[in-house]
């Protein structure tokens, strides 16, 4: 049986976790490909990776049969064509504010008609040996471009970004988006207005018949993001995950 692709995957009922790196190294990328989560994110916002370092963790990933994400440093058109031509199934770009932001990512990551991606033929090897005709043909589909939603000012034009033709999706960037709504004075993402805002890019998303994704954080937090309709959600940054399994190993070995 051939795996579903990615898009596929998130029509499905069961919501997908994934995990994130923000270390670089392919052998770093194999070790998170093989965690028991379905996908693995590379963070070239906020993380410590080139382009020459993605483009040789994205088929490590892939090579641990598991989905390859990308959050591009920024929504910039050439980062979005870069990210797309190392193989990854899909990437996220940071601070999508309004429709033309949401239409500028489509373009970058889609072919024509949809949009103008370039080609770049690296992309074939990564996924199972199309002829180039055939991934021109399944490129648009195979590929998931999303947009992050983590201002107020996106929260703001939710239901244009959404109506963006071509785009796949939407994730919540809770560190930021709280940041904004609170105007600089919270990081907190169980506050009670960052859970409406949440709530209302579920609902929005649900209504546009687009997934929503969120970076999650700790398992109550990830359970709530599920109640609420999220489909595809970061368990945790490599980093972090380190931390709590040492803390927890500790807290079990001292347990009495
Ligand atoms: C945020 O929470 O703002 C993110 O971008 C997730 O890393
Ligand atoms: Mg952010």
């Amino acid at each position: 049986m051939t795996k579903p692709s990615l898009r596929e995957r998130l029509g499905q009922s069961e919501p997908l976790f994934f995990s994130w790196c923000s270390l670089p190294g392919v052998l770093h990328a194999e070790a998170m490909g093989r965690l028991p989560l379905e996908a693995v994110c590379i963070d070239m916002q906020h993380g410590l990776m080139g382009f020459s370092d993605i483009a040789a963790m994205v088929p490590a990933i892939n090579g641990q049969g598991k989905y390859s994400i990308v959050r591009s440093l920024w929504n910039d058109p050439g980062l979005i064509g870069q990210a797309l031509d190392t193989g990854a199934h899909m990437v996220i770009a940071p601070m999508v504010n309004t429709a033309k932001d949401a239409a500028s990512l489509v373009r970058a990551g889609k072919y024509v008609p949809m949009g103008q991606r370039s080609w770049g033929s690296y992309a074939l090897t990564q996924h199972g040996g199309l002829s180039k005709e055939q991934y021109l043909k399944a490129a648009n589909s195979l590929t998931m471009v999303i947009a992050m939603v983590e201002t107020q000012e996106a929260l703001d034009n939710l239901d244009a970004i959404c109506g963006t033709e071509g785009l796949d999706g939407i994730f919540v960037g809770p560190n930021d988006l709280t940041i904004s709504i609170s105007n600089g004075t919270r990081i907190d993402a169980t506050h009670e207005q960052s859970q409406k805002a949440f709530a209302k890019v579920a609902e929005t998303t649900k209504k546009h018949g687009l997934p929503a994704g969120i970076f999650g954080g700790n398992p109550a937090f990830v359970r709530n993001a599920v109640a609420m309709g999220y489909k595809f959600i970061c368990s945790n940054a490599d980093t972090t995950l380190m931390h709590d399994g040492a803390t927890a190993f500790l807290a079990a070995v001292r347990a009495k």
